[in-house]
């Protein structure tokens, strides 16, 4: 699951994803986000309370809702790669720890999402965001985590059609994939 070595040797701390601006790499997905907004923004208004709204998605995403999904993807990792006579034993003690604490801030943060879209389609009024952005990935990936996504979390499930219907999201998807695949093969 860890980066392999040669990537390790791009930046410190080692961490994806990296930007490269003017032969400087950074790194932390919310200040990414934060230096794009503001070196290269120019097609996008937002007000003061908009601005809030997305640096306060992009500290939520990767400082609460990310924390428990990770644990979750781990404790599903150690119980299928354990040795075949203790798999058993290591699923149910991996599944009591996600029973008290993973899944229930998991679910808590998913109700937490669900409710911030009762008024608008997108996380920061009507319109496609940085929030948006940020939040898909965890969202995508990390629904998968707890029971019945879609059902439990409608609006949610509604907002991930839209992004996926979303062309400039399809654009970015396709890029994203093609250079992973640049990178790394197929393997992923
Ligand atoms: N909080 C960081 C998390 C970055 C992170 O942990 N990325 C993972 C991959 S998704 C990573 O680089 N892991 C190190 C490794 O695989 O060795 C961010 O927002 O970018």
């Amino acid at each position: 699951m860890l980066a392999p070595e040669a990537f390790k040797q791009l930046t410190k701390p080692s961490r994806s994803p990296v930007l490269e601006i003017d032969g400087k790499r950074y790194t932390e997905s919310g200040f990414l986000f934060e230096l794009l907004l503001e070196k290269y923004n120019n097609v996008y208004t937002y007000s003061p309370e908009e601005l809030e709204r997305i640096k306060f998605f992009l500290h939520f995403t990767e400082g609460s809702l990310q924390p428990p999904l990770v644990m979750l993807l781990v404790s599903s990792a150690a119980s299928t790669h354990a040795p075949v006579f203790i798999r058993f034993a290591i699923k149910a003690f991996m599944n009591k720890i996600d029973q008290a604490y993973a899944l229930p801030a998991a679910v808590e943060n998913f109700e937490y999402l669900e409710s911030e879209l009762e008024t608008h389609d997108y996380f920061v009024n009507n319109k496609i965001s940085p929030a948006d952005i940020i939040l898909s990935f965890p969202i995508m990936t990390g629904g998968s985590r707890v029971e019945n996504f879609d059902a439990n979390y409608p609006r949610l499930a509604k907002w991930k059609r839209l992004l996926e219907e979303d062309l400039d999201y399809k654009e970015a998807s396709k890029r994203v994939r093609a250079a992973e695949e640049k990178a790394f093969g197929t393997k992923l």
